[in-house]
């Protein structure tokens, strides 16, 4: 037996507190890593559904959850066929001869009946299958909105809240060679202890809104991996595989990255893990003008796992963002994941694709995917089309930040994004939080996000948009104590709309900004709605948004250390707040594009300024 040396005990305490990032400390998850890309059963389409405002087919009239009871029937889960003259028993439900929803897709959307609806709905698709021996099977949503509980056959599997991050339920050996269902309530009621709490500025969207999949895997199997450059140097990839299975130990995974001539055998140790350092000095680094991505693939066995992985480094010096060692300027925007078109969450690569299309349109070489996990595919798609992203979890507003539930749900919801999301070259930020306010339990519950997101991840900056205060002499001072703890000091900032006047009169505000960091405006803009003309200084016009964006970046231009920003919002959305009857209707229109895609005056300002940054920093 070895005792622990007084090093070792240290590492061990440094660990236990989150301040030594080893590779045994980023980020593991009970994700499977890339699960879309596993052999999988798509569960995608039509799905019957009941909605069930009072909970009838969860509670019984007691009050008592029937999935608690004894014989843990008599719920909707169950799937029982009406009942008729000849038999005994009444039932009251038919889920074969209800109506059906599309998914994956916030059910908001597809029935006029549901736009405000918020309550359980319970959906059910029927599937065959035919599993084999020895293999293992994985029940994967993407997301469902708020808590679910899902059903296999009639039985419980489990439940989950979050309604942006995935979920995954092991149903091997409870699958039939046959017929198979899945029953899932899907509850989008908010709770003021919920992550985000009961006020939001986007549309409350419920139901089964990703990809819905049945994955498969060998007894023993490749369950999480991380393949990236070590922190700060281009030439060193770092990471493990981890296995999951009785035969995890001892066992040979291979990695090869074939195009890079890079391949190594590892072996895992005890608990079924593998981890590399490797020297890889010819590799072509990731950015959004070049945003090269190597196929890499893992091999166990029989098993092959693949993936596409870019490789860049991002760090701050002083008031630097320096993207593979070069000061970069973040030319971004704020992106809901919504179709302004539908309207409603996006349903798949398409609607995915066309928003971070508009981003390219306008310049951007970087997306604000505000404000809560965003699809997989999402992440993927920013790897390939060149858009670096800001990932962030719903701590929005005012959340009950004394409650220890509410933090654990947070930062569960953080690891599962950062587990999610390593792998992803496009990923440079994660953010913690959005607009909290000022106060202790609040500034101890968000550096406690900050920190685990470090002992997750300590290769990527961490950030959360922070607010602004001004004093009467037009002084904008941003010191915040929690930018302290931050790589960058990004703040909202809406001057010319919610306060500061007319568009013309902003540009007399100067910043006192408290921190030697890249200053990043996390958000900044107004309302217009598409097609209303006036002058600079008509609300909701469109000249009045342009005037805004030309007096804005006027003001911006006089802050030194301005290293980038995300102006609010790439598309008009959905936000039930947003209740003016001609100019809102349901919408906040601060899109530069609008609810049917015509882009607004102000976008091609916003255009033409990028045009000229990315001349400025050539381009990076
Ligand atoms: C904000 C919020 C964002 C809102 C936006 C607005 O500061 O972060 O979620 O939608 O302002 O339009 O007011």
């Amino acid at each position: 037996m070895s005792l622990p040396t007084p090093a070792r005990l240290l590492a061990a305490v440094l660990c236990a507190v989150g301040l030594l990032a080893s590779p045994a400390a980023r980020a593991q998850s009970s994700l499977i890593q890339n699960a879309p890309a596993r052999r999988v059963l798509s569960l995608n389409g039509s799905w019957n559904y009941i909605i069930d405002p009072y909970e009838n087919g969860f509670y019984d009239y007691r009050r008592e959850a029937f999935d608690q009871s004894k014989s843990g029937k008599g719920g909707y889960y169950d799937n029982q066929k009406p009942s008729n003259a000849q038999e005994p028993e009444l039932i009251e439900y038919d889920f074969d001869h209800s109506a059906a929803l599309q998914v994956p897709g916030d059910w908001n959307s597809q029935d006029p009946k549901l736009l405000y609806y918020e309550g359980t709905i319970w959906y059910k698709k029927s599937f065959k299958m035919a599993p084999a021996a020895g293999k293992r099977y994985f029940l994967y949503f993407g997301a469902i909105n708020y808590e679910a509980h899902v059903y296999l056959n009639g039985k419980k599997l489990g439940m989950h809240r979050g309604g942006f991050t995935p979920l995954q339920f092991e149903v091997t050996g409870q699958l039939n060679s046959g017929d198979n269902f899945v029953v899932v309530k899907a509850d989008n009621t908010r709770h003021l202890d919920a992550v985000p709490t009961i006020n939001t500025d986007w549309w409350n969207y419920g139901g089964i809104t990703r990809d819905v999949f049945i994955a498969e895997a060998p007894g023993t199997f490749i369950k999480d991996y991380e393949v990236q450059l070590a922190k700060n140097d281009p030439t060193t990839l770092m990471g493990y595989v981890q296995l999951n299975g009785p035969a995890k130990s001892g066992q040979t995974v291979t990695l090869n990255i074939a195009e890079a001539g890079l391949k190594q055998t590892l072996k895992t140790d005890t608990a079924g893990r593998a981890t590399f350092r490797m020297p890889a000095k010819k590799l072509s680094l990731w950015s959004p003008q070049s945003p090269k991505l190597y196929a890499v693939t893992l091999t166990n066995g029989g098993e092959v796992v693949q993936d596409k992985i870019g490789f860049r480094t991002i760090a701050t010096r002083g008031q630097d963002i320096l993207l593979n060692g070069k000061s970069a300027f973040m030319r971004g925007i704020s992106i809901h994941d919504e179709n302004p078109l539908i309207p409603g969450r996006t349903r798949g690569e398409g609607d995915l694709r066309m928003l971070l299309t508009w981003a390219k349109e306008l310049g951007c070489n970087y997306v604000r995917l505000a404000h809560y996990p965003h699809n997989e595919t999402m992440l993927k798609l920013a790897d390939e089309m060149g858009l670096m992203v800001w990932a962030e979890v719903p701590v929005y507003w005012t959340i009950a930040w004394e409650n220890q539930a509410t933090y654990q749900n947070a930062e569960t919801q953080l690891s599962d994004l950062i587990s999610m999301g390593k792998n992803r070259a496009s990923i440079v930020v994660w953010s913690v939080g959005n607009e909290t306010p000022l106060g202790d339990p609040r500034l101890k519950f968000m550096t406690n996000l900050v920190k685990k997101a470090r002992a997750l991840d300590d290769t990527r900056l961490v950030a959360a948009a922070l607010e602004l205060h001004r004093t009467p002499d037009n002084v904008i001072h941003v010191d915040d104590p929690l930018g302290e703890y931050l790589d960058l000091t990004s703040f909202n900032e809406y001057a010319g709309w919610y306060w500061g006047g007319m568009p013309g009169e902003i540009t007399k505000y100067k910043f006192d900004i408290k921190y030697n960091k890249p200053v990043f405006i996390s958000e900044f803009g107004g309302d217009a709605l598409a097609g209303y003309h006036g002058d600079a200084n008509t609300r909701w016009s469109e000249e009045y948004q342009e005037a805004l964006y030309v007096n804005q970046l006027k003001m911006l231009g006089t802050i030194p250390g301005l290293r980038g920003m995300t102006p609010w919002i790439l598309a008009d959305f959905r936000a039930t707040r947003r209740q003016h009857p001609v100019y809102q209707n349901g919408f906040n229109r601060k899109g530069l594009i609008s609810s049917t895609g015509t882009k607004k005056k102000a976008f091609y300002v916003l255009q033409e300024y990028y045009r000229q940054q990315a001349a400025k920093y050539n381009g990076k």
